[in-house]
């Protein structure tokens, strides 16, 4: 019997797909197995059901998109969770995240936990004046949570974001029935330990939603390359501003006449964004057009 689902789960060589009536447990074909193209969470498949509740994966259906980091298939909304505190938000590392939704036609959702720790406004203002959708929550006091139902619906989604900033504390907030393992933040790094060790879609809200790992700072240096002359796009409060600047092929890194660096100084566009925008410009500059 043949059937179609979706991947929810992978796991030392299993993948859990989800078809309409139940979760069969699935290997992959050998000519997936290769580490060029194999299934990921939230690809959609075609698989051969051998006995009850086990089958084998035939095809995977085209990709809408898919991600490095987290590796996850098909996705249309980026939650990226940021605490006010422990772990002390990075804005370079938020816009690492950004940059590679934008890049990959992913709508990025910036989430602020643990609101009742700390003032989450000076995040929540500079990223509410770049255009985005920006909640602040707290995950403790089952706060602010229901604004994210509407967004959920429908979609996949995906939550991304350092160990410890309350990843699953928040899933199981949105749907008191999951009962994710969280854990403590560690007192001394005040950083999380990494708890969540695998990828794995929740059902809620009439959508999907996917836990990740946290990553750690050397996932960040790993997330997907894009070309310099192409970041300029993957920031939406550049976008009134490109085609203006003196020199048309200006950089926005340090050229007079520049409209972009003008407007930073005007306080139009958050000195924190055209920070991480240089930063990542030279991260690029490093790269050869073939190691893209
Ligand atoms: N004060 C406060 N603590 C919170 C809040 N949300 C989560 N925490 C705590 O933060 C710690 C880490 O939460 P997790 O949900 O495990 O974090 P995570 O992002 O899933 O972490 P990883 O799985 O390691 O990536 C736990 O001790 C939670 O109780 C919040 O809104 N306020
Ligand atoms: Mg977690
Ligand atoms: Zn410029």
């Amino acid at each position: 019997m043949t059937d179609s689902g979706i991947i929810v789960k992978a796991l030392s060589g299993f993948y859990y797909v989800k078809t309409d009536n139940e979760i069969i447990t699935c290997k992959a074909r050998g000519k997936f197995r290769k580490k060029e193209f194999s299934p990921l969470v939230g690809d959609k498949v075609n698989i051969s059901v051998l006995e009850e509740n086990e089958g084998v994966i035939d095809e995977i259906t085209p990709r809408l998109n898919c991600l490095v980091r987290p590796p996850v298939a098909n996705i249309d909304r980026l939650f990226i969770i940021v605490s006010t505190t422990s772990p002390k938000p990075s804005p370079f590392v938020i816009d690492k995240m950004t940059v590679t939704a934008h890049f990959n036609n992913i709508e990025p959702i910036i989430v602020i936990n643990k609101s009742d720790l700390s003032s989450p406004d000076e995040i929540f203002d500079t990223y509410k004046k770049c255009g985005y959708k920006v909640f602040c929550v707290s995950a403790k006091e089952n706060y602010g949570i229901e604004q994210i139902f509407p967004l959920i619906e429908g979609k996949l989604s995906v939550f991304c974001g350092n160990s410890g900033v309350g990843k699953s504390s928040i899933l199981n907030a949105v749907d008191s029935r999951f009962n994710i393992e969280t854990g403590e933040i560690s007192e001394k790094l005040g950083r999380g330990k990494h708890t969540t060790r695998h990828i794995e879609l929740y059902s809620s809200h009439g959508g999907l939603i996917a836990d990740t790992p946290g990553f750690s700072s050397l996932d960040m240096e790993r997330i997907s390359v894009i070309k310099k002359e192409e970041l300029q796009y993957c920031f939406p409060e550049f976008e009134r501003y490109l085609g203006k600047c003196k020199f048309t092929s200006c950089s926005h890194t340090k050229e007079k006449g520049c409209e972009i660096l003008l407007a930073v100084e005007n306080g139009e566009i958050p000195l924190s964004r055209i920070e991480s925008y240089k930063k990542l410009y030279e991260e690029s500059s490093k790269y050869k057009d073939w190691q893209l």
